[in-house]
């Protein structure tokens, strides 16, 4: 573990916990998303980062095409990888596919909803609206409960504020 997932884990987890008994639950056709949160924002931040659980309970896949937002420019789905040491985030091409009978969970560290050209950073206690598209199931309104602020440091919430290239620098 290098120093950086060492500095990101405790506080990511922290807001993680902190948020789950917030959770709803909602279906639309085979799709069913759980624990549906979003990280509060720094003043002055332009990016968020959302989380959810998806489960398809159907028997053929089904692709997240689409994130809409109120309170964001755009939103799409994000991956996060350590490539190199180098902790990397990108749009996932093509959808997010969440293969029949599986759960998948975008949490801190790796998928994530992107909220971007953020007006009003998310609050604590807020609730974020979006509606995700999928393309078998359909469309379905989202509520992201806003939790804490990463454990309230600064560095953490740096990796959704500050991602500039997508690439953040290696700590010394
Ligand atoms: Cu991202």
């Amino acid at each position: 573990m290098n120093k950086l997932n060492i500095a990101l884990a405790g506080p990511l987890f922290a807001g993680l916990f902190s948020t789950l008994s917030m959770a709803q639950n909602v279906k639309v056709g085979d799709i069913e998303i759980d624990h549906a949160y979003a990280r509060a924002m720094v003043p002055g931040a332009k990016v968020g980062g959302g989380y959810l659980t998806l489960t398809n309970t159907g028997s053929a896949d089904d692709t997240l095409v689409a994130i809409a937002a109120d309170r964001a420019k755009s939103a799409e789905v994000h991956q996060m990888s350590v490539d190199g040491g180098l902790m990397k985030m990108r749009p996932v091409q093509g959808g997010l596919v969440v293969p029949a009978g599986q759960t998948i969970e975008l949490k801190p560290g790796g998928y994530h909803v992107m909220f971007m050209g953020v007006v009003q950073p998310f609050k604590q206690g807020e609730t974020v609206k979006a509606t995700l598209t999928f393309e078998k199931a359909g469309a379905i309104d989202v509520e992201f409960s806003v939790g804490n602020i990463a454990g309230g440091a600064p560095g953490a919430d740096a990796t959704h504020s500050d991602m500039g290239g997508m690439t953040m620098p290696k700590p010394q």
